[in-house]
């Protein structure tokens, strides 16, 4: 059997017009290079919409007439996101474009089949009873998780059982499912929004807590080739070749770049699925350049011609931050830096103040050298300036390391005068 070819899409953000240009010219190019590529299906793994849309925001009609060209090319499967992103009930409006192919809309934890004339079957509860020998593609999904809805499907009687229990338990009920359509020939996948324990998000973090839902080794016990999710921005990618053939696990990543600091590269996910081989490569879309420029202190002028010259600034959305003193407010040239960077598509200047919060010693400035600074300060807030001048003048006479050995000697010395203290 011809592997099966499916565009997967995930994390569009539809809304507000912040970043609607940036999800819209990256879903319309993807969904351009998916017709090119001439997919069987495409399947949207959640957050299709950023917050709860109206009727009449610019976002909802683009989002639609999208899905709705994407729905004329082949059939669609989409997947319920996250609820503060995709509030229940976004999706209903989808299954009503009337496209040439249907849209499915998963919301619910279940079993959905693209039988060879492409028509989408759904399971009737969490599973098929068998699958359907008409059956070309089997997906099983699993929207945002509502713990409660795993607990039933999974037949949890112990309410303390851990959600990741539930849907590891889940997860493997799939596996008989997926093993009976591999007989059939079918192509097998999981569709999933959440996250994997384990995978690093857009900012490079790992994420590795407790109550991240899916593990690597649950995923690959449901038997099917491939694991098409959605939920983390960044994409990325784990395989395992064994009994069941070459299996594949992807995020497919947000499709468009919506914030700064953003690793790695945008785009959607191209799948060929058989019934015991998945492999996908990453498409990448026009997704807007960042380029971040960080100062310590007060912005240098030359310093940030430098980094101009080094990054390609022309049309990226370029963000400088910087961290002054309250003091120094006022010599920070904002106008200076937005001429310099004025080939920008778009320009952030963030700049954080250190309030003054400790007493100031009125023209301490003026004093000629740092002792007499030390000695004005230490006469105003009370402190005996023999110690502090005493550390001052170590600091300039030693190491640090030298500095450090001796305290930690010092401290040796009060916790077991004994040993080490006489010998030193
Ligand atoms: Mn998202």
């Amino acid at each position: 059997m011809n592997p099966v070819s499916i565009a997967h899409f995930s994390d569009l953000h539809y809304g507000t017009a912040a970043t609607l240009d940036e999800a819209d010219r990256c879903f319309a190019a993807a969904i351009d290079r998916a017709i090119a590529e001439r997919v069987d299906m495409a399947v949207i793994s959640g957050d299709a919409t950023d917050h709860g849309l109206d009727l009449h925001a610019p976002a909802t009609a683009r989002l639609l007439a999208q899905v709705r060209r994407l729905a004329e090319h082949c059939p669609v499967l989409m997947l319920q996101g996250t609820f503060s992103h995709e509030p229940p009930g976004t999706l209903a409006v989808f299954r009503l474009l009337g496209a040439r192919h249907p849209v499915h809309v998963a919301d619910r934890i279940e079993q959905v089949a693209l039988t060879y004339d492409g028509q989408w079957i759904a399971s009737d509860g969490w599973r098929f009873e068998r699958i359907a020998p008409d059956a070309r593609v089997l997906l099983s999904c699993v929207p945002t998780i509502n713990k409660a809805q795993v607990a039933v499907a999974a037949g949890a009687t112990e309410a303390a059982q851990a959600a990741g229990e539930h849907l590891a338990a889940l997860l493997a009920g799939f596996a008989p499912l997926n093993r009976q359509a591999r007989e059939h020939g079918a192509a097998t996948a999981m569709v999933a929004h959440g996250t994997l324990f384990g995978s690093i998000n857009e900012h490079g973090v790992p994420m590795a807590g407790f109550d991240h839902e899916f593990s690597t080794g649950a995923i690959f016990a449901a038997d099917a080739q491939a694991a098409m999710l959605g939920h983390i921005h960044r994409h990325q990618q784990w395989m395992r070749t064994g009994d069941s053939g070459k299996q594949c696990i992807a995020y497919a990543g947000s499709i468009g770049r919506f914030h700064h600091g953003e690793e790695g590269d945008k785009g959607f996910l191209l799948w060929r699925v058989s019934a015991n081989h998945a492999d996908c490569t990453l498409a990448p879309t026009p997704a807007r350049r960042t380029v971040d420029i960080l100062f310590e202190g007060k912005p240098d002028l030359e310093e940030l011609r430098a980094a101009i010259e080094a990054h390609d600034i022309a049309g990226a959305h370029v963000r400088v931050r910087w961290t002054v003193a309250d003091e120094d407010r006022q010599s920070v040239d904002r106008a200076a830096m937005t001429r310099m960077l004025a080939d920008a598509a778009h320009l952030k200047l963030e700049g954080r103040v250190i309030p003054v919060v400790r007493a100031r010693v009125p023209g301490i400035a003026q004093l000629g050298t740092l002792a007499d600074k030390v000695r004005a300060w230490a006469h105003l807030t009370g402190v005996d300036p023999a110690y502090v001048l005493e550390s001052l003048e170590t600091m300039q006479r030693e190491t640090p390391a030298g500095i450090a050995e001796r305290v930690l000697r010092a401290q040796a010395c009060t916790e077991s005068p004994a040993s080490s203290c006489l010998a030193a």
